[in-house]
């Protein structure tokens, strides 16, 4: 028995059709009592998955609006429970007076992702798949929705289970031959957990390759801006933005802060982080914004040097040179070429250097080509790509785990001993689909949900 729950489905700004959602034991005849279907038969009466015309009213029968009802039973609903949708005309005020009229109809409200909770606790979805829906819920990009929309219909869980299935059977086979020895049982080989344990290795390290892919897909490539004070970080941004988001002056230091902004470039989405330049300071807050310009360029996928081409190289272009080079990807962009140029690319130690000019714009153009080289789009975003990090660090400790039992193999150690870390192993491939999921983790994945959903 679950209690009844409604929601708001579709937010709370006006839009043309808004969607109350219920589910809940008895939902369909709880539901009846604030919607009259025109044909004057009672809302339970109505087929499954079936619009029909009506009036959603309070429980005393004063109409809030005229609209269409759905209902699907259980255990043929997204919920799995009993369900039913009110689609009305997009007024929050009137589905507001629609969720009120529900509440004293006996529901209560839905907490964020209480619908996809029930879905995976009556196994209708996993938990790779319960996170693929807010994922697609949140996709910027079509990249995004489409690899959320792959993972929707299982594509994890169809890449984890042959792995979990085959260390199952080692184990299974080990426990077998040693619980029934007088069973005419194939004999159990260190070499059979060798050859599973290679194949895991493999599949988990090709699941973990397509991470970063993965992550700058659903959330965007992170690149800082990185240069001395006055190199035309600012004008960049700007630049590439399309508008004047940052201030820029002829002063040094006038960006004390990070500034962020997103940006489209060809198939890619940029997070770009302009910095305070980094140099020596005395000023209190630039000096904060200097460690934090650190700190960008710490966690950054790519780092953007730019640099004054027309004067030579001083203290502070270096400190920042040092910081990109840092940074898993560097380019370096020589800034300012409508002015006589005192630098040529030989100069700087960067495998990719682009001369460009903030102030035209001039040579702009090439930086999407060199983010198509840094970031290629050679794995299909079809479900495939490690999106999620929780998930990432459940394979992460899989894999760790297989190679341990892989190391304690080559060590002579004995099959039980081995087979402990491949039950680990086990453990953690389960984790990512939500087998052995602990609750307070069930508990923090639901709460990242929207409610009505
Ligand atoms: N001539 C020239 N000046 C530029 C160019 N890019 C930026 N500047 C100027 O350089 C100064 C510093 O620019 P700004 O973007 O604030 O640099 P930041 O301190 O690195 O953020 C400003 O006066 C800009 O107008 C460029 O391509 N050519
Ligand atoms: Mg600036």
């Amino acid at each position: 028995m679950s209690d009844l729950i409604a929601a708001i489905a579709t937010g709370h700004a006006r839009s043309g059709i808004g969607i109350l959602r219920m589910t809940g034991s008895g939902c369909i005849q709880a539901a009846g009592a604030v919607f009259s279907l025109r044909s004057g038969k009672p809302l339970s009466s109505l087929s499954d998955r079936v619009l029909a015309l009506g009036t959603l009213h309070d429980v005393q029968g004063r109409p809030i609006d005229h609209c269409m009802a759905f209902v699907s039973r259980a255990p043929h609903s997204y919920t799995g429970e009993d369900t039913a949708e009110f689609q009305c005309h997009g007024s929050p005020a009137a589905l507001a007076a629609g969720l009120e009229a529900l509440f004293a109809a006996g529901f209560r409200a839905a907490r964020p992702g209480e619908f996809t909770r029930r879905a995976f606790l009556n196994g209708k979805l996993d938990l790779t798949q319960a996170e693929a829906v807010i994922d697609l819920i949140d996709a910027e990009t079509a990249d995004a929705a489409a690899n959320a929309a792959g993972q929707l219909a299982g594509s994890i869980r169809a890449r984890m289970e042959p792995i979990y299935d085959a260390y199952t059977d080692v184990c299974a086979h080990f426990h077998a031959v040693l619980d029934y020895p007088d069973e005419e049982l194939p004999p159990f080989t260190v070499s059979e957990i060798e050859r599973t344990l290679r194949a895991g290795l493999d599949d988990l390290d090709a699941l973990l390759a397509s991470c970063r892919r993965g992550r700058t897909v659903r959330s965007g490539i992170r690149a800082a801006i990185l240069g001395s004070p006055n190199a035309g970080k600012s004008s960049l941004l700007n630049a590439l933005a399309g508008f004047d988001r940052v201030i820029v002056t002829d002063i040094p230091g006038t960006t004390r802060d990070t500034v962020e902004q997103t940006v489209r470039l060809g198939r890619h989405l940029v997070r770009l982080t302009d910095t305070a330049g980094i140099r020596e300071t005395e000023d209190l807050i630039e000096r904060q914004g200097v460690a934090r310009s650190v700190a960008a360029a710490e966690q950054c996928d790519v780092a953007l040097f730019v640099v004054d081409a027309s004067r030579a190289l001083t203290e502070a272009d270096r400190r920042a040179m040092d910081a990109a080079l840092a940074a898993p990807e560097a380019v370096a962009l020589l800034n300012k070429q409508d002015l006589p140029a005192v630098l040529t690319p030989g100069d700087l130690p960067f495998s990719r250097v682009l001369q460009i000019c903030c102030k035209t714009g001039d040579g702009l153009g090439q930086l999407e080509a060199v983010f198509d080289t840094l970031f290629p789009d050679d794995l299909p975003c079809d479900g495939s790509l490690l999106t999620n990090e929780r998930q990432a660090d459940a394979v992460r400790r899989a894999r760790a785990a297989s190679e341990a039992a892989l190391t304690s193999l080559g060590q002579g150690m004995t099959p039980d001993a081995v087979l402990l870390d491949v039950e680990q192993a086990m453990q953690a491939l389960g984790e990512v689909t939500g087998r052995t999921v602990r609750e307070e983790i069930t508990d923090r994945i639901f709460a990242r949900f929207c409610v009505g959903k």
